[in-house]
């Protein structure tokens, strides 16, 4: 076990204001692995105005050398792949393969196209007689989920720093491991003192002081739609610029001209991934009425092969791990059918749960309505297209989905009337250019891409 000591700030590691710890457990043996320091008021205040004092030259830093920063980075998170992806294992009990080839492989390719993006974006626009300069929001108050330890942190951190942006980070007290690895490939970057800080701590102490400081401009969150309400509530008041991303009820809609195969098997491999503690996950998947068994049996025998432990890692903690069960516990009593998995522990250590799926589920269900973060699908039937999107849209979230039908236009006209951030087409590849984020009470602004630089920028005009 190791305890860790510091917050980057200020381009060093410095000692915390208090004395309080916090344990980081190994999900999958339920082992203490580390302490890490549970930051105050105090260390998110040094932090804040660390990024105060660094801004003005970060933001003056024309945008090649920016570039050849987020480069950088982007090649000591490549050089510390290996190490990336064993603490993610680590701290989240991710399987190996999942960790080497998303978890730590997916920043790597995130940064270097924010790399490229810093270079070539028009950070300078003509309209008719004006000049429109898009520049740097100020200090961004970065506040991430547990559940892409590095990515959630890369996905705001690298735009910020793209943008011109100075950040001060706060992950989730369940994998602060990595996020401490990415201070330390920023130092090791090159970057100025000050233009990234980390503060690890309590979601409402350290993260709270945060989303409040007034020298942060802007807030950026992932992570439950209660805690975003309330940031957003908090920013709101004092004027700074907010970014959510928050849950997802995401809907799979199979159309009867679909390869009915293919699209129960590539969609439960999507609701599986990441043991299901994805915002994006497929969990409803919406089936003909006249298909509908047939799916349903597909989906029995192709959950046999995501085995616990192996191919499917556990729940990140003993909260979520009881969270998850409750919802199958729920789903029983209102009725739904337990068609394989449920919430018997597979194995006698980890917070794990079987993959489950549910048959017979209905619109009105608590497990067809509410995020359950596991690794839990649930079967609903629809009467004729008008239904399937009706049911589709009936949800107060509206992150993700998909689509399949036997060609791309028929998928296309009913992604279209969908509510709902973005849309796979017949089992679409991840674009990491694309932007991402939600409809609805799923969010506020997009990450990725054009899109996800944008929000850390405001606008000037100069007429002349
Ligand atoms: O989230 P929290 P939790 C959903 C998912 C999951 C549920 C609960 O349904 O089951 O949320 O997860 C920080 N002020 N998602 O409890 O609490 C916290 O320290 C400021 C969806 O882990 O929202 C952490 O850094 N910050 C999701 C971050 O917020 C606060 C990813 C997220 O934690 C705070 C994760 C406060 N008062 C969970 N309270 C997604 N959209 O991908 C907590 N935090």
């Amino acid at each position: 076990m190791k305890v860790h000591e510091g917050m980057y700030i200020d381009g060093a590691w410095r000692p915390a204001a208090g004395t309080d710890t916090i344990a980081v457990v190994n999900p999958a043996d339920e082992q203490v692995i580390a302490h890490v320091p549970a930051g105050t008021a105090e260390d998110v205040d040094a932090a804040v105005r660390a990024a105060r004092v660094a801004f003005p030259g970060w933001a003056a830093t024309p945008p090649a050398e920016r570039a050849a920063r987020l480069t950088a980075l982007r090649d000591v998170l490549a050089a510390r792949q290996e190490e990336i992806a064993a603490t993610v294992t680590a701290e989240l009990g991710a399987p190996e393969q999942l960790a080497q080839q998303v978890h730590a492989g997916l920043p790597v390719m995130i940064t270097g196209t924010y790399a490229e993006m810093a270079a070539s974006y028009p950070f300078e626009e003509k309209v008719g007689n004006s000049a429109i300069l898009l520049e740097p929001v100020g200090v961004v108050g970065a506040i991430t989920p547990w559940n892409y330890p590095l990515h959630q942190v890369v996905a705001k951190v690298a735009p910020a720093l793209a943008a011109g942006c100075t950040v001060v980070l706060k992950p989730a007290e369940d994998t602060p491991l990595t996020a401490r690895m990415f201070a330390e490939a920023v130092a090791e970057a090159g970057f100025p003192a000050g233009v990234f800080n980390l503060v690890t701590g309590l979601g409402p102490v350290a993260g709270q002081a945060l989303a409040e400081h007034e020298g942060v401009d802007m807030v950026s969150f992932t992570g439950s739609t209660a805690v975003g309400k309330r940031i957003g509530a908090l920013a709101g008041g004092s004027v700074k610029r907010v970014a959510l991303e928050l849950g997802g009820k995401s809907p799979n809609v199979i159309l009867p001209s679909a390869d009915l195969a293919k699209a129960v098997q590539v969609g439960l491999a999507n609701a599986l991934s990441n043991s299901g503690q994805r915002c994006s996950a497929l969990t409803r998947v919406l089936v003909h009425k006249d298909q509908y068994d047939e799916a349903v049996a597909i989906a029995a025998e192709a959950v046999a092969k995501y085995t616990p432990g192996d191919r499917l890692g556990p729940m990140v903690n003993a909260k979520q791990l009881q969270r998850v069960r409750g919802y199958i516990e729920k789903g029983v009593e209102e009725g739904a059918r337990l068609v394989a998995g449920g919430a018997e522990p597979p194995l006698d250590r980890g917070y794990y749960v079987s993959p489950t799926v549910f048959a017979d589920v209905t619109p009105d269900m608590t497990i067809a309505r509410e995020e359950i973060f596991g690794p839990v699908v649930s079967f609903l039937k629809y009467e004729d297209e008008e239904d399937a999107l009706r049911i589709a849209n009936d949800s107060p979230y509206g992150l993700a989905g998909a689509v399949w039908a036997g060609d791309e236009t028929e998928a296309v006209a009913f992604a279209r009337r969908m509510e709902t951030g973005q849309v796979d087409i017949n089992g679409g590849r991840f674009n990491p250019l694309a932007p991402f984020g939600g409809y609805k009470e799923s969010g506020v602004g997009r990450e990725l891409g054009t899109h996800g630089l944008a929000e850390y920028l405001q606008t000037k005009s100069l007429q002349f």
